[in-house]
């Protein structure tokens, strides 16, 4: 009986024990089955560079074949970036305002995606339309002429400010909604914003006053974007369109402070600076407050130096282009066939090889941002009658699309195109004119099905 028992006993621990242990084992192999399959699906954007992670940290990734030292400033960068900017004097994180827009590089690049259009991260860029243009003597006066900074506020609305002082502004984000209907009948609606902005004297914002509205890009993939030759941008433009094919394409040209000359444009809605270390410098100063060696204050101070610059930059350059995923499925395919078929590929250009870089792990990789870094007329719908360097007020950069497919699993509900006025691909595809008028058309007048296929080929990238 006692042995029985206990016989009993063990079996069903072993039983239990087996159990288990088919459990785990199960689990490791339908794992391993399933990251096969997944990672079959998958394929690199980025040639070495790049991360196959396709989850809400997909833009956190470094790419793979970083060497040490590059990691190194990477992981320096990351804290640079996180870190939140007081106004309090006297420690490393002092100089935020006296105005500015938020506190650290993050609170608008959550997670590095694309930010949303609301106060604190919707940036508004400004110009004064009635000013007539100064003479000019130098290179820099000149090409800064096109946008001639408006009283009182300079070229950006600072709508926080530290304790003690004014926000330059209150800006009230207003939707107006329209509706449309495609070509088989389905209808659709579109919104777009209104910006109510009153000043600090409680005055309304002059209607001489052009304004340009521009959500927080994502920063991953940018160190790949700097890495692309320059010749092989302008090889891509046509400005006046010699094939005939109604789009051209230019590169914009800005103001180099490194250098002190006029260079290609890469970054920014309207390509408006030219690499990471100046888009970095631009964002201290006029998102934060924060002077830097590269824009110091009239008496030539600064409140961070080269060093904490130069990292913030890091950060940005060393963050990978996330794997494609699901090659394998024939929707997705479908869509990719007809994301040429409509032209998107005539601005949205799959595929460059890099060039030098600071990073070697970003140098001379096949990669497929799918843009073509110029400027393209985009319409009347979508202008901001806004000049940015030789940018018009119809123009914008064509955006690169590697990643954007986990746009919404890395932050919900983060918007489309510059303002963010798209909720969906649909609605961002909807608002493109201009050059991309005949793109746009090929869209409206696809069947539902195609519609799908486009846009889960987008989700698939
Ligand atoms: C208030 C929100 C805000 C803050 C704070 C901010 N950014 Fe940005 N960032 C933006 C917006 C908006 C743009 C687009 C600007 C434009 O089009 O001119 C941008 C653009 C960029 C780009 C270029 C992206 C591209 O695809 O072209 C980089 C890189 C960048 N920011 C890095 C930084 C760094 C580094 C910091 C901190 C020092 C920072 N940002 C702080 C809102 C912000
Ligand atoms: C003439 C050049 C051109 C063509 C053709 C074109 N695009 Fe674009 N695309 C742009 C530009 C420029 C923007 C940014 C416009 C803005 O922000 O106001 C953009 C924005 C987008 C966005 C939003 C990206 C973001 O980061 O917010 C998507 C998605 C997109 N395009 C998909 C497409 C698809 C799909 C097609 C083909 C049906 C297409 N585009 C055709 C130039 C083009
Ligand atoms: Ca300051
Ligand atoms: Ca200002
Ligand atoms: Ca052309």
């Amino acid at each position: 009986m006692q042995l029985n028992l206990s016989l009993g006993a063990l079996s069903k621990r072993l039983r239990f024990t087996l159990v288990v242990l088919f459990t785990a084992v199960f689990t490791i192999l339908a794992g391993i089955f399933l990251s096969v399959s997944v990672n079959a699906q998958m394929s690199p954007a980025a040639g070495d560079a790049t991360a196959f992670n396709r989850t809400s940290s997909a833009y956190e990734e470094t790419p793979p074949n970083l060497v040490d030292w590059e990691t190194e400033d990477h992981d320096l960068g990351d804290e640079v970036f996180e870190e939140a900017f007081v106004s309090t004097p006297g420690t490393e994180r002092s100089g935020l305002g006296p105005t500015f827009n938020n506190a650290s590089c993050v609170s608008c690049h959550i997670r590095n995606g694309r930010g949303m259009p609301e106060p604190g991260q919707l940036l508004l860029r400004v110009t004064d339309g009635e000013a007539t243009a100064q003479q000019t003597t130098t290179a820099k006066a000149d090409i800064l002429n096109n946008a001639p900074p408006v009283e009182g506020l300079g070229n950006q609305i600072q709508d926080f400010s530290i304790v003690g002082e004014t926000p330059e502004a209150k800006v009230n984000i207003l939707w107006q909604e329209n509706a449309g209907t495609y070509a088989d009948g389905t209808p659709y609606r579109l919104r777009s914003p209104q910006f109510d902005v009153i000043l600090a004297n409680g005055e309304s914002l002059p209607d001489t006053v052009q304004i340009s509205p521009r959500i927080p890009p994502h920063v991953y993939g940018l160190g790949l974007l700097e890495a692309i030759p320059e010749a092989d941008i302008l090889a891509l433009a046509d400005p006046d369109d010699r094939d005939g094919d109604g789009i051209s394409g230019r590169p914009n040209r800005v103001w180099d402070e490194q250098t002190q000359s006029v260079t290609l444009g890469r970054f920014g809605w309207k390509a408006n600076s030219p690499n990471l270390l100046q888009q970095s410098a631009d964002a201290y100063l006029n998102d934060m407050g924060i002077t830097s060696p590269l824009f110091p204050a009239e008496d030539g101070s600064t409140e961070i130096d080269q060093e904490k610059l130069v990292l913030a930059a890091a950060y940005a350059q060393t963050l990978a282009a996330p794997a494609r995923t699901l090659m394998d499925n024939p929707q997705v395919q479908q869509g990719e066939k007809l994301f040429a078929d409509a032209s998107c590929t005539a601005c949205h250009v799959a595929t460059f090889r890099t060039g030098e870089h600071k990073y070697p792990a970003l140098q001379n990789q096949e990669i497929h941002p799918y843009t073509d870094m110029l400027l393209h007329d985009m319409g009347d719908e979508l202008a901001d009658n806004r000049a940015d360097f030789e940018a018009s007020g119809q123009e914008w950069r064509t955006p690169s699309l590697w990643g954007v497919g986990l746009a919404q699993t890395v932050l919900p509900y983060s918007g489309y195109l510059h303002d963010g006025r798209a909720r969906t691909f649909e609605e961002a595809i909807l608002w493109h004119g201009g050059e991309a008028e005949m793109s746009k058309v090929a869209f409206e007048t696809m069947s539902a099905e195609d519609r799908n296929a486009l846009v889960r080929f987008l989700q698939s990238l």
